[in-house]
């Protein structure tokens, strides 16, 4: 068959077999449950499937039984307890948390053996990962996750439309109905499963109650009938004032008995199609969503209110801490959206049911290209929590631009909020591990639609690749999980990964550089698109996304001592940092400090003449990108190759109106010359 874009970094490319190749391949598979769509099926399948297109090596799937446990050069899958009942002890592996598995490629045959059945299709892509590599080394190893939580978020309306989606329609949605024809759901499934994801939330956030109609629920079931192989459960988004606008109720108050028992009813009939339901993804009072402030009752009301239905199957509620007024006035020089999250959660800690876990995006903001880490992470300390990331890079070109976001990624989990005088880096805390919780870990915005790219470019599929192998193990590293991918999706040859490696690695720092550094956001539009350059946007809005901005000064002051107090709310090693802007990271500066464009930062250019700098060095960083691909062709199929050759060529060219843009902008307010006489007219 021919391969296209749908496959991923499952691609199976064809690859010659070494010797080394034909004495380690496998010449029987060996199932250990022949359920089929179990989980340990479909792991049989694919490595089926695999043999044959990487090695064209044709290999029967037999159904465990107990001689062949022993048979040489077989691979065995399946669950630890399955290879005790059907093959005997099994005392060498080690133990194995939920979802977890070994993988031992050692001896006369394959074991990949899972805590459960999910864990045992996670290794056989492990498994089939190395071989599609060229990898025949002898390995036996044990991994298991850092969180339960590996959530993705997709933002599909029942429309077809996606909020913030860049390729294409959705794969669930059409007409206000669920599409008859699933197979892209079932491809997506097979990549989600291959770097470990466990959940999807189909619907987005802001959410519509006519998802709830009995036969969306019924094929509601069928996505997630199609899932269930994979090891992926379904959740799905909740409109809060449903029981009015949908139930035909007059009230949606979260504590009257009425809307109670309409919110069971409904998750009953739901988990009574989707037994396995994840749970609920709530995004209420944000935005002009409707939520429980319009009756007085807190977020906590709310969230507990869907924490109790779902009790019962074990579901959980994502309750999203994305609440902020949207409607700030700038003239107030201490309003700060910033300080939002932790003004509305603070007080509720401790106050939410165990089955709640309350998802944090990064920043404080808004999926910039830059901010420090929410200070909620360090204020919840009886709470569970997940931080949310975006794949869909909505303020970050919009996939036609180059960002790989794992440094981005790693910046804010490596990041230590220092609580209680101890190590507490994010990434412990959303792990659940810093604060003893039973839940947390992490979802991402994916918004994938029906276009063959998915996110609607090749290159950003290494996003999502990332995403799931940090939901996994946090501390992956970017430039390994980057090789891992370019090879399983594009080629072997040491020259492109090389390349594809070092464009992808320049890429954030590129973006940085060109759309907002120093730490003032992208300065992209705020208003509508947040896409190209709007620096004059970032201002008297009522978004609260803000420079403050003048012919002289530049920056929010988001200290204790005459700023909005932001700095305040992290713990008194991090806020003392923020609080000097001798001690802030320059790439934070003017996120925490409002100084004079003449400011001197530690290399001794001024803060305007680093502005001017950066802007050049950054689109000349992106221009590089096109002859750095340009010099792969012939490597890599025609229709990838051209795709993403006119993308870069694209962002090439958007790179200079970035620059000049941003540039031009704060030469006219400044009136400051540029050093280099490149800015203005001369
Ligand atoms: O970034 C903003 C987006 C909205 C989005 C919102 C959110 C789904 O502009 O489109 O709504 O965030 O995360 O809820």
């Amino acid at each position: 068959a021919a391969k296209n874009g749908l496959d991923g970094w499952l691609r199976y490319a064809p690859l010659p077999c070494s010797h080394q190749c034909h004495s380690k391949l496998p010449s029987n598979i060996v199932t250990l449950n022949q359920t089929t769509r179990s989980p340990v099926y479909v792991a049989g399948s694919e490595l089926q499937k695999g043999l044959k297109e990487i090695y064209a090596s044709h290999v029967q799937i037999h159904h465990g039984q107990h001689g062949q446990c022993k048979d040489f050069s077989a691979v065995i899958v399946g669950t630890v307890a399955q290879y005790r009942k059907t093959c005997g002890p099994a005392d060498e592996v080690p133990h194995l948390d939920e979802d977890g598995f070994w993988l031992n490629t050692k001896g006369s045959h394959v074991r990949i053996l899972g805590q459960n059945e999910k864990g045992t299709l996670y290794g056989t892509y492990e498994y089939l990962s190395m071989l599609a590599q060229g990898n025949f080394s002898d390995v036996a190893y044990s991994t298991n996750p850092s969180a339960l939580i590996r959530w993705v978020n997709q933002w599909d309306n029942m429309d077809g439309s996606i909020e913030r989606g860049y390729g294409g329609p959705s794969i669930f949605f059409r007409g206000e109905k669920i599409v008859d024809d699933l197979a892209r759901v079932i491809q997506y499934a097979r990549l989600l499963a291959s770097v470990r994801i466990n959940a999807v939330v189909v619907n987005n956030v802001n959410a519509n109650a006519t998802l709830l109609a009995p036969e969306n629920i019924q094929c509601l079931g069928r996505i997630a009938d199609v899932f269930r192989p994979y090891g992926v459960q379904i959740g799905i988004s909740l409109n809060f004032a449903s029981p009015k606008t949908f139930g035909g109720l007059n009230i949606f108050d979260p504590l009257d008995t009425t809307v109670i028992k309409w919110w069971s009813n409904i998750t009953n009939q739901i988990y009574q199609r989707v037994p396995d339901m994840a749970g609920y993804l709530i995004k209420a009072d944000s935005e002009g969503q409707p939520g429980p402030q319009t009756y007085n009752r807190t977020l906590a009301d709310a969230a507990n209110l869907f924490a109790k239905a779902v009790k019962p199957y074990g579901g959980i509620v994502m309750y999203r801490s994305f609440v902020y007024d949207h409607n700030l006035n700038q003239s107030n020089w201490k309003a700060d959206r910033a300080n939002a999250a932790v003004d509305f959660f603070k007080h509720l800690d401790g106050k939410f049911n165990d089955n709640v876990v309350v998802q944090i995006k990064y920043g404080p903001i808004d999926f910039q290209v830059r901010e420090p880490a929410s200070p909620l992470f360090a204020n919840l300390l009886n709470t569970s929590m997940a931080i949310e990331l975006q794949v869909t890079q909505e303020y970050l070109g919009q996939q036609s631009h180059l960002v790989y976001l794992a440094p981005l990624w790693r910046d804010i989990l490596d990041f230590d909020m220092r609580v209680d005088h101890k190590p507490s880096s994010v990434r412990d805390i959303v792990t659940a591990k810093r604060f003893n919780r039973k839940l947390g870990g992490s979802a991402a915005v994916v918004n994938v639609g029906t276009n063959t790219t998915w996110l609607g470019s090749h290159l950003a599929m290494s996003n999502l690749y990332a995403y799931g192998r940090l939901a996994w193990n946090p501390t992956d590293d970017p430039e390994d999980m980057l090789r891992d991918w370019i090879r399983l999706t594009f080629d072997l040859d040491r020259n492109l990964l090389d390349t594809i490696t070092r464009m992808s690695m320049d890429s954030r720092p590129a973006y940085e550089n060109y759309s907002g550094n120093l730490g003032i956001q992208t300065l992209t539009d705020i208003l509508y698109t947040h896409y190209g350059p709007n620096p004059a946007s970032q201002d008297n809005n009522g978004w609260g996304q803000w420079t403050r901005a003048d012919r002289t000064t530049i920056g929010m002051d988001r200290t204790v001592k005459n700023g909005t107090d932001f700095s305040g709310q992290y713990p008194p090693e991090v806020a003392a940092m923020y609080e000097s802007n001798e001690t802030t990271p320059e790439n934070l500066l003017l996120w925490f400090h409002h100084v004079d464009y003449t400011h001197r930062l530690h290399s001794g250019k001024t803060v305007i003449q680093h502005f001017y700098d950066a802007h050049y060095q950054g689109a000349e960083t992106a221009q590089g990108f096109l002859d750095q691909w340009e010099s792969l062709q012939g490597k890599i199929d025609h229709e990838r190759y051209e795709h993403i050759r006119q993308r870069l060529e694209y962002q090439a060219g958007h790179s200079i109106v970035w620059r000049d843009t941003i540039n031009n902008f704060y030469h006219n307010l400044s009136g400051i010359a540029d050093k280099a006489k490149r800015v203005g007219n001369h």
